[in-house]
């Protein structure tokens, strides 16, 4: 028999090595101290600060899983899951940043690149005095990039590249630009190029006005003839396995994330209605209060349950797609309704950023959106169950 820890209900620590718990203990500690008492006034004013990215690279936040060669510490998926927990603890802008970095330009120019791309960029991404983009969903391309206009012509020594690709975090203040097209000289096949900040005919001009997500800035990426030498491309991958080799990452993470963001939601309503009297008692004695908080901690402990199994497997090279589909839907929708609920049980005080749990949930519509919206995964899913596609 042991007591009931409300904060940790199954025990996730205790299942955790020492390599886990020390770095999920450092990324808290980071998080806490560093981003919480900035994030107020970013969403606010709806500013990223870049200065951020040289601050997790510091701490060995970015590309964590890549070999100490290039920059990370060779840490288990596991822990990358914990670090995208402890960074939407304070705020999904800032795990979103962290885990664009991470899993959608330095996995693609470590897992496809060539021995010089990789000398060349990863190094500096790491550490964060690079920033980088994935441009992969286009105006009228979102749910099915296999639609993307985005083309790369073959010319002498090269490509020319020419599209438009939207709703890319980061892109603004990007500095490396992991894009994708339909290369003519191979058929029509999707390949992945690396392009430069100040490359002739690229643009990435800032989407203002966010409702969410204000700590994260995204933008387009412009691509007017935009020449880049035969080295740009990423010689070792063709399809869309290449870009969904990257999201298989990203999702994954974000499935631990946005659990961070519902934990701190949870906290926060539970502490609240602690203190809030009203008819003579607590708000959290009265019984459909706790149900609340029972439902919140019910679906935390089995979603982070859920993602801690995803990782293992990750870690051992045998999971499916499918698996993360399920952990990246789940526990984003879940994190959702709870966010909604914390919101909810705050009262009028909820309606105030002071409170941070609108905050929360305003982000998590963009986190149940991006990297294959809650329905596409449930399709995806159906996919596997069936053997029909129904996209
Ligand atoms: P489909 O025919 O299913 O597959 C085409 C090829 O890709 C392979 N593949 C995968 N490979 C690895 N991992 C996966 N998860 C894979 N899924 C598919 C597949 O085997 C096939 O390979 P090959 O060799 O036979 O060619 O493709 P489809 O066109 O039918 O795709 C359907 C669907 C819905 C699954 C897919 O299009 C999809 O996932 N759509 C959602 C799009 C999306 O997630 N966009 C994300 C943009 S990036 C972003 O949002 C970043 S936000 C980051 C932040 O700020 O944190
Ligand atoms: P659509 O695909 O048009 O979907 C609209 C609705 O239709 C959704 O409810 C969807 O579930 C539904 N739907 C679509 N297809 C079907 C179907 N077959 N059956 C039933 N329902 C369907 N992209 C990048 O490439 N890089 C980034 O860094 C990036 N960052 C982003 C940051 C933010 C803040 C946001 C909001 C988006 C970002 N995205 C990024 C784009 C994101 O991945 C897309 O918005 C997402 O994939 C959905 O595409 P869409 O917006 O075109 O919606």
């Amino acid at each position: 028999m042991t007591s009931f820890q409300w904060e940790d209900a199954l025990q996730i620590t205790s299942q955790l090595n020492e390599d886990e718990r020390l770095i999920a203990q450092s990324a808290y500690v980071f998080a806490q101290d560093r981003l919480q008492p900035r994030i107020a006034d970013a969403f606010e004013r709806e500013h990223c600060d870049p200065a951020i990215f040289r601050e997790f690279g510091a701490q060995g936040l970015l590309g964590p899983t890549l070999p100490e060669q290039y920059g990370g510490v060779g840490a288990s998926y596991v822990a990358y899951g914990l670090i995208a927990r402890e960074i939407e603890r304070v705020d999904s802008g800032y795990r979103s940043m962290m885990s664009v970095q991470s899993s959608l330009v330095a996995f693609p120019i470590y897992q496809y690149g060539s021995e010089a791309q990789r000398q060349a960029y990863l190094p500096g991404l790491t550490a964060g005095s690079l920033i980088g983009c994935f441009g992969l969903t286009e105006p009228d391309s979102g749910s099915d990039p296999g639609s993307m206009r985005t083309v790369a012509r073959k010319v002498a020594g090269g490509y020319c590249l020419t599209g438009n690709k939207t709703w890319i975090t980061n892109a603004p203040i990007a500095d490396v630009f992991v894009v994708w097209a339909k290369s003519e000289a191979h058929g029509g096949a999707i390949r992945g190029f690396i392009l430069e900040k100040g490359m002739t005919g690229l643009s990435a001009p800032k989407i203002a006005n966010k409702l969410s997500l204000r700590s994260s800035i995204t933008g387009m990426i412009n691509l007017d003839d935009v020449t880049v030498p035969e080295t740009a491309l990423l010689p070792n991958v063709e399809g869309l396995k290449g870009p969904f080799g990257c999201l298989n990452r990203a999702r994954y993470g974000i499935s631990w994330g946005a659990l961070g963001a519902a934990e701190f939601c949870y906290a926060a309503a539970r502490q609240y209605g602690l203190e809030r009297r009203q008819f003579g008692r607590p708000l959290a004695a009265t019984q459909l209060y706790q149900k609340k908080l029972a439902d919140m901690v019910t679906d935390i402990s089995l979603g982070l349950q859920a993602s801690l199994r995803v990782g293992r497997l990750m870690d051992e090279g045998n999971y499916a797609p499918e698996m993360i589909s399920l952990v990246k839907r789940n526990n984003v929708g879940k994190a959702l309704d709870i966010a909604r609920a914390a919101r909810d049980m705050h009262g009028g005080n909820g309606i105030s950023g002071e409170y941070h749990v609108i905050r929360h949930m305003l982000n998590l519509e963009t986190v149940n959106t991006y990297e294959g919206t809650h329905d596409v995964h449930a399709l995806i899913l159906g996919r596997g169950i069936t053997g029909l596609s129904a996209f």
